[in-house]
């Protein structure tokens, strides 16, 4: 399962959301609201901004880098 930090009302984690809907792939959405996954964020990443993927070994911030990667890992999968 991969997994997205996220923030109620952040249009990048939107645009993330939106994008990975459309190439049928879902998150376990983690939201900074909560205090403890912020500073998890923080721990993982370095830094507190959203979104941010975690896909196994793959860790990264910035939707449009994120989104390229959920795009070129869909379209690598065989049909
Ligand atoms: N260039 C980044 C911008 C991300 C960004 O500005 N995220 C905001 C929320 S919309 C953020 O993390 N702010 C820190 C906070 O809300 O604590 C991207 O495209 O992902």
């Amino acid at each position: 399962m991969q997994a997205l930090y996220v923030k109620t009302g952040c249009p990048f984690c939107a645009k993330v959301l939106v994008n990975a809907a459309a190439l049928g792939i879902t998150f376990e959405e983690k939201n900074i609201a909560d205090p403890a996954v912020a500073e998890e964020l923080i721990r993982r990443g370095g830094k507190r901004q959203v979104p941010y993927l975690v896909d196994g070994e793959v860790e990264m911030y910035e939707s449009d880098a994120i989104i390229d990667y959920l795009q070129k890992k869909a379209a690598a999968v065989p049909a």
